[in-house]
């Protein structure tokens, strides 16, 4: 692939947009490799993904704007569809994705941010929805993803202003949940994906899927979702050896690690 690398370190995989030289802008051969290359993350051995920009400048500085510049609106909607598509593939992506924001998440950039589950990030930071300076709308999910992380007022706020903010402002508000120095964010964030990955593969799965789809619906709704999900535990391997270890009162015993069956 011309733009996306991909490195599987044990049960977590590690997804780098790779286009340095243009801040890892969005354009669609990145949009379309990162689809790809989601297709092929092997989901029997990997139990979580990072997602991450090349360099310690950007993780994305937005959707590229030179290739949308002359889009038309047919174009520009196709275009739109494509970033959708990938971005709502990550969200709904079986396994937990953490996003380790290494300097500049702009536009499309926050937005593809706001599709991973976990979002951490460099000192040097920046984040913002820049679109309506220029003559659009936040289109990869901003004013939607946004207002449901932060709260409306806020993302009103960051969208209408167009005005960035930096890491620790980002963590005020809960945008990101945590800060590091730059040289300390992927080892964090392996570190946090390896913490996941021990876990009960098919438990984490679900979890995951609990809270997405109990977010789009009423209370009494997602409780429904949450039992059939909660149900749908019993009977693995995981579930019968998690619980019989908890039950086994050998101290001398060490635990092993979950199958994902
Ligand atoms: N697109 C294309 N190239 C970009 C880019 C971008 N978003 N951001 C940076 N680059 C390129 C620069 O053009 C420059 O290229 P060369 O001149 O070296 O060839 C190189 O990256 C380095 O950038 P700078 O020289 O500008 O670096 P600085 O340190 O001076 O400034 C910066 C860094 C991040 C503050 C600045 O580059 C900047 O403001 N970039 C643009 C940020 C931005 O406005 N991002 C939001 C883009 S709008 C839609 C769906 C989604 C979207 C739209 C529509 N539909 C539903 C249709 C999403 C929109 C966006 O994301």
């Amino acid at each position: 692939m011309e733009f996306i690398l991909y490195e599987q370190k044990g049960a977590i995989g590690i997804l780098t947009i790779n286009r340095e030289k243009a801040l890892n802008a969005l354009n669609s051969t990145v949009l379309e490799e990162l689809s790809t290359a989601l297709d092929n993350v092997n989901l029997d051995e990997v139990r979580c993904l990072i997602l991450t920009g090349a360099g310690q400048k950007s993780f994305v500085a937005g959707a590229d704007i030179g290739e949308m510049s002359t889009l038309t609106k047919a174009e520009g909607e196709a275009f739109g569809k494509k970033g959708n598509d990938v971005f709502r593939k990550l969200e709904t992506f079986p396994i937990p994705v953490i996003a380790a924001i290494n300097g500049f998440a702009l536009g499309g950039g926050c937005e593809i941010s706001m599709s991973c589950d976990i979002r951490i990030c460099s000192e040097n930071a920046v984040f913002g929805q820049p679109e309506v300076g220029l003559g659009i709308t936040p289109g990869f999910g901003g004013t939607q993803r946004l207002a449901r992380l932060v709260g409306a007022g806020m993302a009103k706020q960051m969208i209408y202003t167009a005005r960035n903010i930096k890491a620790d402002e980002a963590l005020r508000i809960g945008l990101v949940n945590a800060v590091y120095p730059q040289e300390e964010l992927m080892p964090a964030a392996e570190k946090m994906a390896n913490g996941i990955a021990k876990n009960a593969p098919i438990a984490v799965r679900n979890c995951k899927k609990a809270i997405n789809e109990g977010l789009d619906v009423d209370m009494d709704q997602a409780i429904v979702i949450e039992e059939k999900l909660f149900g749908d535990c019993f009977e693995t391997e995981d579930q019968k050896y998690g619980m019989a270890f908890f039950l086994d009162k050998n101290k001398e015993k060490v635990k092993e690690p979950f199958k994902n069956c």
